[in-house]
């Protein structure tokens, strides 16, 4: 896989791929939670450039039938790669650990979704960005503040601090 660009000074074709920030929710609340988020961050290493990983916090499960604690976190990293292209990263690795969907919302392995790559916005059958309920989940928001504070949300233009402070005092 080529490297990412950086902007600023373009390459000898001229026509490489803009790089953007990426944020990832992690969740699990399925067998060993902490070492699925790890694999997860070990695995993002090997796709995207500076990679940050937050604090893992353990949530209670929001909005679905009653299931295990979950083991929840955030990741940001640079790439040059498009949202279709990270999706299938994504479900890709949630596979390699063995992520089975009996029913939706079902307790899971290990959950990865794109809530951010860079301003972009998509409304496709497969795959919406921004997240259309991040702005609602704590358990994505605080530790998505903890690392990326001024990303900011393409659809509202707020930054991460401030959807978080938003969402705690309404
Ligand atoms: N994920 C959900 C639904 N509810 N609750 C918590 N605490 N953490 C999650 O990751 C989570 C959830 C759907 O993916
Ligand atoms: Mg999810
Ligand atoms: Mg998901």
């Amino acid at each position: 896989m080529a490297p990412p660009t950086r902007g600023g000074a373009p390459g000898e074709s001229g026509m490489e791929r803009p790089v953007h920030r990426v944020a990832v929710a992690l969740g699990s609340n399925l067998g060993d939670r902490a070492s699925h988020l790890a694999f997860a961050a070990d695995e993002l290493r090997r796709v995207l450039q500076d990679v940050v990983v937050s604090t893992l916090m353990e949530t209670p499960p929001e909005d679905g039938t009653p299931q295990p604690l979950f083991l929840n976190g955030a990741l940001v990293g640079l790439t040059s790669e498009g949202p279709q292209r990270l999706l299938a990263i994504l479900l890709d690795i949630e596979q390699r650990r063995g992520r089975v969907r009996s029913y939706i919302g079902a307790p899971r392995t290990l959950d990865l979704d794109l809530v951010l790559v860079g301003a972009m916005r998509v409304e496709s059958s497969t795959l919406c960005l921004p997240h259309p309920r991040f702005r609602s989940r704590s358990f994505v928001l605080e530790p998505l503040a903890e690392i990326a504070p001024t990303m900011v949300d393409p659809v509202t233009g707020l930054s991460v601090r401030s959807l978080l402070a938003r969402l705690r005092h309404p």
